[in-house]
């Protein structure tokens, strides 16, 4: 069985190749990047002397290049995690967000179609379904929640999960989609939330949390995340969609006290900052689906996970040192400058 993963040189992505090399010891995969501001080879090191893993720097919404590489390898499952992903940063520049993230699928499906493929797997996010009031704990998001977008990457996302289905019903391609909540864990870039609060912390810096931190989120450990794609590719149905959650809503208040509890440092590192433009209020899946009929189920608990995730932010301080000592700052200026 040959692979294609996307977006290998990411959190999830790379998190997923992993768990791949380590779970099905008899697959090839191919993991493709562009190595974006995102993208670290670092990341993939270790994944690199494993004698079943190859590396490929490309773009997904190059065509030629896409065709090419399709031709030559005969994929059998195509996995696709690459994105633009940051929603501040689609605020400020939604452009790339519509290039990647939907043409960049198309592209991807078309090579599918031209070359044959047993499954295309679109990798999504809960952020399709919009959001949930915070005084209606009793709703979550289905599979059958409407798409209601609220940022230039949801909407970038939810139009890819659109097309995805029209090449299933139009053209017949083998496709499913998993519609995830937010992942946390090793190898997640010091942009968001968990990592970005982590790395300032150590550094005894102000923890900028948007409007009033009672925003909520559904927190996945990205292990679980790898495990419900790998059910999903194997065993869930061609056409379908399948929400991956945990259960595992806190406000971000909440998670930023958590992290500075295992860390040892004070509350008062926390700032309020204005608030994210269209910020949603709450995220929460219903899993129901890929439980009832898959027998997915999270491993992980959220005090576990970030106690997990703390120590390794610990224990790799200069995979993360790398990255915020570079363009990083240039880019914290920009987004939190100007913020109050
Ligand atoms: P990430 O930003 O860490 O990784 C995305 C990767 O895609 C990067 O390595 C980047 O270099 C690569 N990439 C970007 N544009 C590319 C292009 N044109 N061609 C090839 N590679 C390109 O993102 P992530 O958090 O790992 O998210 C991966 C996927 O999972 C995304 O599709 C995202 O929408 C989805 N998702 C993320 C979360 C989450 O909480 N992080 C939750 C649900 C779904
Ligand atoms: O500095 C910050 N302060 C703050 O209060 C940052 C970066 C975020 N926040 C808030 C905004 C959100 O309510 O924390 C929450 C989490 O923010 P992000 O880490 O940016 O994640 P989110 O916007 O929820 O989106 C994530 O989950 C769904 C991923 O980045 C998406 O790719 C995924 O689809």
């Amino acid at each position: 069985m040959k692979i294609l993963v996307t977006g290998a040189a990411g959190f999830i992505g790379s998190n997923f190749v992993y768990f791949m090399l380590e779970k099905h010891p008899d697959y090839q995969i191919v993991g493709l990047d562009l190595l974006t501001y995102a993208g670290n080879l670092k990341t993939l090191k270790t994944a690199m002397e494993h004698p079943n893993f190859t590396f490929t720097k490309g773009d997904i919404a190059d065509r030629d290049y896409i065709f090419h590489l399709f031709e030559t390898e005969k994929f059998d499952i195509v996995v696709n995690f690459a994105a633009e992903s940051h929603v501040d940063r689609s605020i400020l520049d939604p452009g790339v967000f519509l290039r990647t993230n939907i043409i960049g699928t198309q592209i991807l499906m078309d090579a599918c179609r031209e070359y044959g493929i047993e499954r295309y797997h679109q990798v999504s996010t809960d952020e399709v379904y919009g959001d949930l009031p915070l005084d209606r704990p009793d709703l979550f998001f289905t599979e059958e929640t409407p798409l209601h977008t609220s940022s230039p990457y949801s909407a970038a996302k939810a139009s890819a999960d659109l097309l995805v289905l029209a090449y299933h019903r139009t053209f017949g391609l083998p496709v499913s989609i998993t519609r995830c909540s937010n992942n946390y864990g090793p190898y997640h870039f010091p942009e968001k939330l968990i990592p970005l609060i982590i790395s300032r912390a150590l550094a005894d810096e102000s923890l900028p949390v948007y409007g009033t931190g009672e925003n909520v989120r559904d927190w996945l450990y990205v292990k679980d995340h790898c495990e419900a794609i790998d059910l999903v590719i194997h065993k869930g149905k061609v056409g379908e969609v399948y929400n991956v959650g945990g259960h595992n809503e806190r406000t971000n208040l909440e998670v930023v006290k958590a992290v500075l509890h295992e860390l040892g440092k004070p509350e008062s590192l926390i700032t309020y900052v204005g608030d994210r433009k269209g910020h949603d209020m709450r995220y929460a899946i219903d899993p129901t689906k890929i439980s009832n009929e898959l027998g997915w189920e999270p491993t992980i608990k959220f005090d576990d996970g970030i106690k997990m995730t703390v120590q390794w932010y610990l224990d790799n301080r200069e995979w993360w040192e790398d990255i915020i000592n570079g363009d990083y700052q240039n880019y914290y200026q920009t987004m939190y400058s100007n913020r109050s």
